[in-house]
């Protein structure tokens, strides 16, 4: 185990969010088992943190993370991947109830892409390049980028993406509607970060149950979905923030959420 953390976790209590940022440069943040370790207990930490409302993850200028560890898989046996946690690792991911914004700058290939996917929304930097490049390696991409890349950029550019290893830049990134928005480098954190204070101020259990209904919509199809929807919306009606939000609107104040 490397004594230098591989994610450093900064809090902002008055904003009530966190900052993931991946410390392993001279890899291009290289997702080894360590790093996706560190990751997935500093989400779960945040995620159990009632001061915490919403996190970013962010890499450096030059890589968000340039995919998972080359080095780690090359002379892996099919026992080795299948014993190994990375799946688990993965599935930690997911699981993560509260809002979580990659904010991207340079390489964000293979699994980096993959993780970037996985969480809830993307901020790029004009910097970053999105791709898919494991048929480089003699592979494909094995989380979750033949699947998450083609429900984001539809089949054909999901294709030529997956099948040349071409990757595609920010502008591009956002014209297919893979990120939310692209904002110059020196800006990257920042805007990230004030996007996910004002998710912050909103009720932490309908954001919680926002992001559910919006990740169902990948998994349900449109009647489940719905339905889904509908009971996760009938579900907030016992909440204080409930109460609080329509009162506030009605008494023409701000609304003071508390998460119950
Ligand atoms: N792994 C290990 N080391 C990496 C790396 C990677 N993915 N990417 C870069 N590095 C290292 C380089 O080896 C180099 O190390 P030194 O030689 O200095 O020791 C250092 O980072 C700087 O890289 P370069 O010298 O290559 O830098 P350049 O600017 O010239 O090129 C590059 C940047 C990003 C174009 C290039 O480094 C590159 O092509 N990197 C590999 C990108 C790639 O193929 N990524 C996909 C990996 S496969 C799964 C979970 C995850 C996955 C699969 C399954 N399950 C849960 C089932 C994911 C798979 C993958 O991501």
């Amino acid at each position: 185990m490397n004594d230098e953390p591989l994610v450093i976790v900064e809090r902002d209590g008055a904003r009530r969010v966190a900052l993931l940022r991946f410390n392993r440069p001279k890899q291009l943040n290289a997702l080894n088992a360590q790093v996706m370790d560190e990751l997935c207990r500093a989400l779960e930490e945040l995620d159990a943190d009632e001061t915490i409302r919403c996190m970013v993850v962010t890499g450096n200028e030059r890589a968000f993370a340039a995919g998972a560890d080359i080095g780690e898989m090359a002379t892996a046996s099919p026992i080795d991947m299948l014993r190994g946690n990375r799946i688990a690792q993965w599935d930690r991911v997911r699981r993560i109830t509260k809002p979580v914004i990659a904010a991207v700058a340079g390489w964000c290939l293979g699994g980096g892409c993959e993780l970037a996917m996985a969480l809830d929304l993307i901020v790029a930097a004009e910097s970053a390049r999105f791709g898919q490049p494991e048929i480089e390696l003699g592979v494909i991409p094995g989380a979750g980028g033949t699947q998450r890349l083609t429900r984001a950029v539809g089949k054909s550019r999901a294709m030529e993406m997956v099948l040349t290893g071409e990757p595609i830049d920010a502008r591009e990134a956002h014209r297919l509607g893979l990120v939310t928005r692209v904002v110059p480098d020196e800006l990257l954190v920042e805007d990230a970060l004030a996007l996910a204070a004002k998710i912050a101020t909103k009720s932490p259990i309908a954001t919680r149950l926002a992001k559910e209904a919006v990740n169902a919509a990948f998994e349900m199809d449109l009647t489940e979905g719905l339905a889904h929807e509908r009971r996760l919306f009938y579900l907030l009606f016992a909440s204080e923030d409930q109460k609080e939000g329509m009162a506030a609107f009605l008494e023409k104040r701000k609304p003071e959420f508390t998460g119950r």
